[in-house]
């Protein structure tokens, strides 16, 4: 199998070839892509050094699979190129996430939607991403009818000037912004711009993405996404009302039984999930599992996973890894 990382010295690429690695994928040839400054350049996988190339270069090298975290506009440009050579493009950015014709995949939900007609596929937004994992087992045995999310989002979401930003204003000295306010010792109830409807782009991200993923639009979503000073990953307060009552441990059963999940709720020994647990992790991790007694049929969770290893990078690893497996590449 051939695969191409494009994007490969960005911070979600970086990770892609950590977690390609970590996961043995069977790739024959790694083709490592990246702007033109980096071309000639080399990254080292499995102990090999491989020379990073230009877009042109990969697309004249066919692979088989294309995994893209490089932006919307380098995807929406290069991924239909991709196609035209043969390759299947699976893209982080959110350029493809709500085109009708692109399946947007979470393999633990909709994977069985995949078919070898699908040559770009999208990678839902991270924060989107750790929710439906735990949304799809509840929706099928008690239906959801509303969800009220807010997020407690990783400066990794942002990027490296982000991190950066955070890491000097805790050192007390000034360098570049990624942010209009200091991140350090405050919170941003801003992730991405400002919409029409006073929501952000991030938050009408979950609601949309949300729908289309769980192939469910009556599912009403609302979401609040907030940046806060934190690496390990994002955390999400999550309300759910359900069409049909439950049974408390028959949710956390049912959450301890399902792909992708670690369940930690065990408050009497203050065990909860917290980003610096999920750091590098794979899982999406549940807990302070409990009714909202202020409303009937209605649960509050928490969940928490590495934004850009499940939120991001995992989960494209896991659609190719999918895609050999039902012989659809
Ligand atoms: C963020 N989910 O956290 C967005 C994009 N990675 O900034």
């Amino acid at each position: 199998m051939k695969v191409a990382v494009v994007g490969a010295t960005g911070l979600v690429g970086t990770v892609m070839l950590k977690v390609l690695e970590e996961r043995n994928f069977p790739l024959t040839e790694l083709i490592p892509v990246a702007s033109e400054k980096s071309v000639g350049k080399e990254i080292t996988f499995k102990g090999k050094k491989f020379p990073i190339v230009s877009m042109d270069t990969a697309i004249g090298m066919r692979p088989d699979i294309a995994l893209f975290s490089a932006g919307g506009n380098t995807s929406l440009e290069h991924a239909p190129r991709f196609k035209e050579a043969g390759t299947t493009v699976i893209d982080n950015s959110s350029a493809w996430r709500m085109d009708p014709t692109v399946k947007l995949i979470v393999p633990e939900v909709n994977a069985h939607e995949l078919s070898i007609d699908n040559k770009i596929i999208a990678n839902p937004n991270c924060s989107t991403i750790q929710m439906v994992v735990v949304l799809k087992p509840l929706h099928d045995k008690y239906k959801i009818k509303r969800v009220v999310v807010s997020t407690y989002q990783s400066v990794t979401g942002t990027g490296v000037k982000a991190v950066e930003q955070l890491m000097n204003e805790r050192k007390g000295i000034d360098g570049p912004k990624a942010y209009p306010y200091e991140i350090d010792l405050n919170v941003l109830p801003h992730i991405d711009v400002f919409m029409e409807n006073g929501y952000t782009k991030e938050e009408m991200k979950m609601v949309k993405e949300t729908n289309k993923i769980m192939s469910d639009d009556s599912i009403k979503v609302t979401a609040t996404t907030v940046r806060i000073p934190v690496m390990g990953g994002h955390s999400e307060s999550v309300n759910i009302e359900f069409e049909n009552d439950f049974d408390l441990a028959e949710v956390r059963s049912i959450l301890e039984e399902s792909p992708g999940i670690i369940v930690v709720d065990d408050v009497a020994n203050l065990k909860y999930p917290m980003p610096k647990d999920a750091h590098e992790k794979d899982e999406v991790f549940v807990g302070r599992i409990r009714r909202d007694e202020s409303a009937p049929k209605a649960l509050n969770l928490w969940i928490v996973a590495d934004n850009l290893r499940k939120g991001a990078a995992t989960n494209a690893v896991q659609i190719a890894e999918y895609l050999i497996q039902k012989e659809l590449v």
